[in-house]
């Protein structure tokens, strides 16, 4: 019986030699050219990086290893009694490009429930955090305190060779996703419940163990594995995913890289829109004294924000051209399982509303939703209303697309990532304006 390490070992060796020809023999081919507007706009459709964990089509979304979500779900095992696949199967095949069978995806719950432990110096650190502190910057430093327990920097120091890197960044990686459930019930309970911690329970799969930390009956199970496996990857070049990759570039280890992409993913234009869009729709409610909105009323609401400057939360995207799928696997789930929600019909109302006003406005490239206009109204609907949470489970999920992304950086040799930049005079100059 191979573990996924075996497995992955395997995988390895057989690509190191594709990136080693395109390097030497096709290095100078031209993959893109790069204009003034992408170089001050955020180098937006620039293609200058690499990944083979995730591609994200403008007009079909995000696959997986070439899976679409909905063959991810379909395919991955699943946990008796589940509709939703254990995560830990999601990252086995995130790793290696496989859809697991079931025994294949026990040995990586089995691994995950071993590492499971969160020393108690991390719980100290989340205690002493000063009160009204964001859960994303308790996150983000709870896995930055862990950053002592690093294999990858132990070995580094011992004079590690650079073909193993990706070994001591895979059991960095291994133990800090087992950990992340655990931290992030915690910081939950630390400032919402307040009650006796729920210990967790090492015979239950990952989104299992989260709702069951989280005193959350089912489907919350369920909810769970589904929020973590849509939000695992987006292909290289969001801020989350870049940022991973880019701190992880000069070697930092997986404690300092995943530390960073989370402080990314906390701003509001990226995975922090999940709690801006049930902010945005909470005063919407309280203007409406809790009736539902009719089509007219809400279009005014929609317009208001937009005329005093603001982004409509939940809506565009930098690469997506049409609805995200993660989006409509939400939805899905929403119109099955809480179809008669009020937040739900607040939220469905603005899908009906906003692409069209968003087009009638005429900025955003892209009018439809994404996956944020969702996400919250299931926790909501869950019993899990403090908002500001929403993007902590953003990051757990996060985390394992890109420690699987990490993992096959070190794998693959890739170097420490350092851009060009230029001047403003340069620019000019290149435009023949000076
Ligand atoms: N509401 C109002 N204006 C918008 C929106 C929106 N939802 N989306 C884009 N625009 C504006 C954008 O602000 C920009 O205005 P300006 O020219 O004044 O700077 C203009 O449309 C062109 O932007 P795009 O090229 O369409 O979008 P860009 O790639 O720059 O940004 C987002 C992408 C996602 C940041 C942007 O669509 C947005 O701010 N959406 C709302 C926030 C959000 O939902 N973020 C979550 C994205 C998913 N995630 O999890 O990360
Ligand atoms: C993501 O999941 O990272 C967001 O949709 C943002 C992006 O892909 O740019």
């Amino acid at each position: 019986k191979k573990t996924l390490k075996q497995t992955l070992f395997e995988k390895i060796k057989e690509h190191r030699p594709r990136t080693k020809r395109l390097l030497k023999e096709y290095g100078d081919v031209v993959v893109d050219q790069v204009t003034i507007s992408q170089i001050i706009g955020g180098m937006r459709g620039l293609k200058s990086l690499v990944t083979d964990i995730s591609y994200l089509d403008p007009d079909e979304g995000i696959r997986y290893r070439g899976f679409t979500l909905e063959e991810v779900i379909k395919g991955l095992p699943k946990p008796k009694g589940g509709d939703m696949p254990y995560v830990e199967g999601l990252f086995y095949l995130l790793l290696t490009g496989d859809i697991p069978n079931q025994e294949e995806v026990m040995t990586v719950v089995d691994e995950f429930s071993k590492r499971r432990i969160v020393p108690r110096y991390v719980y100290e650190v989340i205690d002493s955090f000063p009160c009204c502190s964001h859960p994303m910057a308790i996150f983000s430093t709870a896995i930055l305190t862990l950053n002592r327990e690093s294999v990858f920097n132990r070995q580094y120091h011992a004079g590690l060779n650079k073909k193993e890197y990706w070994d001591a960044t895979y059991e960095d990686s291994l133990n800090l996703l087992a950990k992340l459930p655990e931290i992030a019930a915690y910081i939950y309970n630390k400032l919402y419940r307040q009650g006796p911690r729920i210990q967790s329970n090492p015979n239950l799969d990952m989104g299992a163990n989260f709702a069951h930390m989280m005193g959350v009956a089912k489907p919350y199970d369920d909810v769970s594995r589904l929020h973590f496996i849509i939000h695992s990857d987006h292909e290289s070049g969001n801020v989350s995913a870049h940022t991973g990759h880019l701190v992880a570039s000069s070697l930092s280890d997986i404690y300092l890289s995943i530390s960073a992409m989370i402080n990314g993913l906390a701003g509001p234009l990226h995975g922090l829109a999940n709690q801006e869009v049930l902010r945005w729709l909470q005063e919407v409610m309280d203007k409406m004294d809790n009736r539902v909105p009719t089509k007219e009323e809400m279009t005014q609401f929609v317009w208001d924000t937009l005329n005093s400057g603001q982004v409509i939360p939940g809506f565009g995207h930098a690469v997506l051209r049409k609805t995200d799928p993660r989006y409509m696997l939400q939805r899905e789930f929403s119109l099955k399982h809480l179809p008669e929600d009020p937040i739900f019909k607040y939220a469905d109302m603005l899908y009906q509303v906003v692409p069209d006003i968003l087009k009638e406005h005429g900025k955003a490239k892209n009018p439809w939703p994404n996956v944020d206009a969702q996400s919250g109204v299931i926790q909501w609907h869950y019993g899990v209303t403090e908002y500001d949470f929403y993007t902590v489970l953003f990051g757990i999920g996060r985390s394992i697309g890109i420690c699987a992304n990490v993992i096959w950086d070190r794998a693959l040799g890739y170097p420490l990532e350092r851009p060009k930049s230029i001047t403003t005079d340069m620019l000019e100059k290149i435009a023949g304006i000076k």
